[in-house]
């Protein structure tokens, strides 16, 4: 109740399309249906949809059938060959003029813009999604889901796709969710191999992987996050004090791992990788600088080691 004690306004959940029922595309489907959305659904294997017939979606014969069905059409195949393929004919019969489609299938920023031009040309809206979860974690309000392109189509269908995930926008360039996708990526396969490595230079030792762990998250969400923080406004200016670690002090101590990691068996072609990398940023003249700057050398990998 409001104020002048009058009932709040109920929305209707507004139906919504699920293109690909795979792995992802039935948690999709799932979470709008748990959130009582009515839901339809098509699927080159008919039979994959059986799941979400059970859950209560209408299980589209053809992708005209489905696009029809909804304002929203979120899709979710293997690659943009299989969208097209679904897709085209579609919109060649004018089916998508007037649509919002939601594309969370994973390509590349190139692929993105030109699939925002594609569907502009056959009248639909257009928004580029990266789901940063796997299919357990869509329906939690924990996960990200980034959008971009049109924010109109986000804002009209915002409690749709906040069924999904945390919506979170980052800008009308429709590249861009596929960008931090990629980029966000690399930063989880890093930090995996990172880890996986000091828990195999530990783990020789006697402690189990789980100690370590305990630890290492420690390390990562306090200090490194930290370091995170102080490291980016100096990317931006691009300006790197060594006022805190610098670059020359990392490289001795990355000796320690390597040594370490050869002493017990363990493969040191990651650490020598990093060790090579800061020494091209010394070698460039960021030795006294702080670890922020070895993104110079990162943005002109082919460019001379010297300064
Ligand atoms: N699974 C995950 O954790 C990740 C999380 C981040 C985002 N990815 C991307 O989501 C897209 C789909 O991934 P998926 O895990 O659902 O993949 P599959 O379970 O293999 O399902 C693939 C669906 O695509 C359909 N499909 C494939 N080729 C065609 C085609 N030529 N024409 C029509 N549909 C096609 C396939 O249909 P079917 O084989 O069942 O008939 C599935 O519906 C993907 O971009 C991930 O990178 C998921």
């Amino acid at each position: 109740m409001n104020a002048q004690n009058t009932p709040s306004p109920v929305t209707t959940p507004a139906p919504a399309t699920v293109i690909g029922l795979g792995n992802m595309g039935s948690a999709l489907a799932a979470a709008l249906l748990d959130r009582g959305h009515p839901t339809t659904v098509w699927n080159r294997t008919p039979e994959k949809a059986k799941a979400q017939a059970d859950r209560g979606a209408h299980v589209a014969a053809t992708p005209a059938e489905a696009v029809a069905a909804s304002g929203l059409v979120l899709a979710c195949v293997l690659d943009y060959d299989a969208l097209h393929t679904v897709l085209d004919p579609v919109a060649e019969a004018g089916g998508l003029a007037g649509k919002s489609l939601v594309n969370l299938t994973s390509g590349s920023p190139e692929q993105a813009e030109e699939m925002a031009a594609w569907a502009a040309a056959h009248g639909a809206g257009y928004l580029d999604g990266g789901i940063m979860t796997t299919p357990p974690g869509v329906g939690s309000p924990e996960m990200m889901f980034l959008y971009s392109g049109s924010e109109a189509v986000l804002e009209t269908h915002r409690p749709a796709l906040a069924a999904l995930g945390d919506p979170l926008y980052l800008g009308a360039r429709p590249g861009l969710a596929s960008l931090y996708d990629s980029a966000l990526l690399g930063l989880m396969w890093a930090t995996f191999a990172g880890w996986l490595h000091g828990t195999a230079v530990v783990t020789a030792d006697g402690p189990p992987a789980t100690d370590f762990t305990r630890v290492a998250l420690r390390w990562l969400t306090g200090a490194v996050s930290g370091f995170m923080t102080t490291y980016a406004p100096q990317v931006d200016a691009g300006r790197y004090p060594g006022d805190d670690a610098t670059v020359d002090v990392q490289i001795t101590a990355i000796d320690h791992l390597v040594h370490a990691a050869r002493a017990r068996g363990v493969d040191t072609s990651l650490p020598e990788l990093l060790r090579a990398t800061m020494e091209r940023a010394a070698a460039a003249g960021h030795g006294q600088d702080s670890f922020a700057s070895v993104i110079e050398v990162l943005r002109a990998p082919g460019a001379p080691a010297t300064p």
